[in-house]
């Protein structure tokens, strides 16, 4: 493969240092920005995910700003997910959508106040299309990206870490919410939450030079936790069902499809979606976990096709191996018209038989012996 040439475009973060000396193999562009993929190798990540803590430099999941009278009502704009009862200091999943219903990020958003709102994207700048909508309906709102920088502390042995660093009390933050914490002379916002199944927190680290020293903090704390550097672990966020923006689902996806209507069971009228996604119908095609038989799989580079008795019917966008259920697991979207043939669906030009699960792996199956 050839190498991928940085410049200032591809934006560095505080911690590239740091993740370089802890063995950073590999790396995605993420929102213009660097995202590592692999430290030791993508199934001992994994295997040490599940059993101790990681610290993770996820700076790539940036913030977009919404402050001012307007900001609830921008927020609201975009998302179908109700955010009208939602209190200060509580963090949602609210996919975004353009006015034909048609996904084009699937942030968390987080109430710091009645009027400021934080939007955890992921890969597509939201940025443009909130400022774009907010100059053409002459919203009383500012639009910007502060200098956060999220990290992650993934693993089972979180909430140990984070009491150390932060005190008991941190462990009382319930799914999805937040508590401030000072480090440092600043304070950070730092939630229950993050991108992998294994239970864990989120730093909004508020500044550059705090984080490499709060990053310091957590790796020093942790030593006989067993710590390491690590990231989002492509094994472990499928058997958890954690979609990827621009990989399981994009613009060309509806919300239904996508199978997210359901964070969205009563959608907002003040949504610019709400008109296309009341009157759109059943999908005809939607994303579905599955498991794939045959060799282990190594991470697929471009989608693979689903046929059924011949026609094409689906495409995988993540397949991987998984060490705990000994099969592979993937994620597809598949036409709703061939999951009343499900047990005819191959991949590969037939050398592959895929079994559609009723959800992620992990919860739907025991790990295998
Ligand atoms: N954390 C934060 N920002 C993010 C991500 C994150 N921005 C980019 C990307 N990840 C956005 N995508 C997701 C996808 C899934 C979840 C969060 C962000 C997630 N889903 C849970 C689930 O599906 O089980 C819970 C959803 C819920 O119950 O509301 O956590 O990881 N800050």
């Amino acid at each position: 493969m050839p190498d991928l040439s940085i410049s200032h475009r591809t934006r560095s973060t505080p911690f590239a240092d740091r993740i370089m000396a802890a063995g950073a193999k590999a790396f995605t562009v993420y929102n213009h920005m660097l995202l590592p993929t692999v430290f030791r190798s993508i199934e001992e990540d994994y295997h040490h995910l599940k059993r101790a803590v990681q610290i993770w430099d996820v700076s790539c999941e940036r913030q977009v700003e919404l402050i001012g009278p307007d900001a609830k009502r921008l927020a609201q704009l975009m998302t179908p997910r109700d955010l009208s009862r939602q209190a200060i200091g509580k963090c949602l999943y609210t996919p975004i959508c353009d006015a034909n219903g048609h996904l084009l990020n699937d942030p968390v958003t987080i109430k710091l106040a009645e009027d400021r709102y934080w939007i955890s994207v992921a890969d597509s700048d939201v940025i443009l299309f909130a400022k774009g909508l907010a100059a053409g309906l002459g919203l009383n709102v500012s639009v910007w990206e502060p200098e956060i920088f999220p990290v992650a502390v993934q693993g089972p042995k979180s909430d140990a870490l984070m009491a150390r660093v932060f005190g008991e009390s941190i462990t009382t933050t319930p799914f999805f919410g937040t508590q401030t914490r000072e480090f440092s002379g600043r304070d950070h916002l730092i939630a229950r939450s993050g991108y992998s199944g294994q239970g864990g927190y989120e730093i909004y680290v508020d500044g550059p030079l705090v984080g490499l020293e709060l990053w310091d903090a957590l790796m020093e704390a942790g030593q006989d936790l067993d710590v390491h550097a690590g990231c989002p672990n492509l094994i472990e966020r499928i058997e958890s069902g954690l979609l990827s923006y621009g990989n399981d689902i994009s613009s060309d996806h509806t919300l239904a499809e996508a199978g997210l209507m359901r964070f969205c069971k009563t959608i907002s009228p003040d949504c610019i979606a709400n008109n296309a996604l009341s009157n759109m119908g059943e999908p005809k095609r939607q994303l579905r976990y599955l498991s794939l038989d045959g060799d282990a799989m190594s991470p697929l580079s471009r989608t693979m096709q689903i046929d059924c008795e011949g026609q094409k019917v689906g495409q995988i966008t993540s397949a991987v191996w998984s060490p705990d259920f000994a099969t592979n697991v993937a994620i597809g979207m598949i036409d709703v018209a061939a999951l009343g043939a499900e047990s005819h669906l191959v991949a590969e030009n037939g050398n592959r038989t895929v079994t559609v699960l009723t959800g992620p792996i992990s919860m739907t199956q025991r790990k295998a012996a």
